[in-house]
């Protein structure tokens, strides 16, 4: 099976982590197809950031479908333009926000998030709602930490990072840690052993469950809401319609 795995901004040594991190849980048979778009936001670090990314994004998933791949982690902690991506998808489609919580749901009666910058705090608290993942939401921390500071070896960003999620776990009781960021993909591990509870990438676990989705056969619902967008035209931007039944 082939997974392709988006990272909406457009930071090339970000999809490389990201992609790395995918390929080292893929399971054997699976092509991990790791891109980032040409044009959009170097880092998403807000609403305005992720509506600019989204429809970049969503012209990656367009010539996924044209190369017959057969399910996408969308590779952003907001998740962002997810339902958009379902609708011209057929096969599964993740963002890593909604698998990583509800991966912790799995270990844990209680997680926290600990992302980058606080504003995006409350997105976080968005989709934490809209998953049904509030109850088990203990709390969503900031380093405040841009994003970029993830691929800079010389910011201090591994060891803040692994501080908050060490006060995560004292101070808010939480059972598992989920990262808030594609770009902390390569620390889960090693913050893991270093606090002793379950740390959470979204991406290796989004690709583990996209993984078990298609080999079961299943691929996104085509009645209702996520059926194919209608064809038509859209006015100044050629090549965006999704003619498909
Ligand atoms: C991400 N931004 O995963 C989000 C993290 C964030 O460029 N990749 C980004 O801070 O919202």
């Amino acid at each position: 099976m082939r997974i392709k795995v988006i990272n909406p901004n457009t930071t090339a040594s970000m999809t490389a982590k990201i992609g790395a991190a995918a390929r080292a849980v893929a399971g054997p048979g699976t092509e991990i197809i790791a891109v980032n778009p040409e044009c959009g936001p170097v880092s998403i670090e807000g609403h305005y950031d992720e509506a600019i990314a989204a429809a970049a994004l969503l012209e990656e998933i367009r010539k996924g479908e044209a190369d017959g791949v057969d399910g996408y982690v969308i590779a952003c902690f907001g998740d962002p333009g997810l339902l958009a991506a379902r609708e011209v998808a057929s096969g599964p489609v993740l963002g890593i926000a909604e698998a990583a919580m509800h991966a912790a749901s799995f270990l844990a009666t209680g997680f926290s998030v600990v992302t980058t910058l606080g504003r995006t705090k409350i997105i976080a608290h968005h989709l934490a709602k809209s998953y049904g993942m509030a109850p088990f939401c203990r709390n969503i921390r900031a380093c405040e930490l841009e994003v970029l500071a993830l691929e800079d070896e010389r910011s201090d960003a591994r060891r803040i990072i692994t501080e908050e999620c060490r006060r995560a776990r004292d101070e808010d009781e939480a059972g598992a840690i989920v990262l808030g960021c594609a770009g902390m993909a390569d620390l889960a591990k090693a913050i893991e052993r270093e606090i002793g509870v379950p740390v959470i990438d979204g991406v290796t676990v989004a690709v583990k469950f996209v993984e078990a989705l298609v080999a079961c056969g299943l691929a996104t619902s085509k009645h209702g809401d996520l059926a194919y967008p209608i064809a038509k035209t859209f006015t100044g931007l050629n090549g965006m319609s999704v003619a498909r039944s």
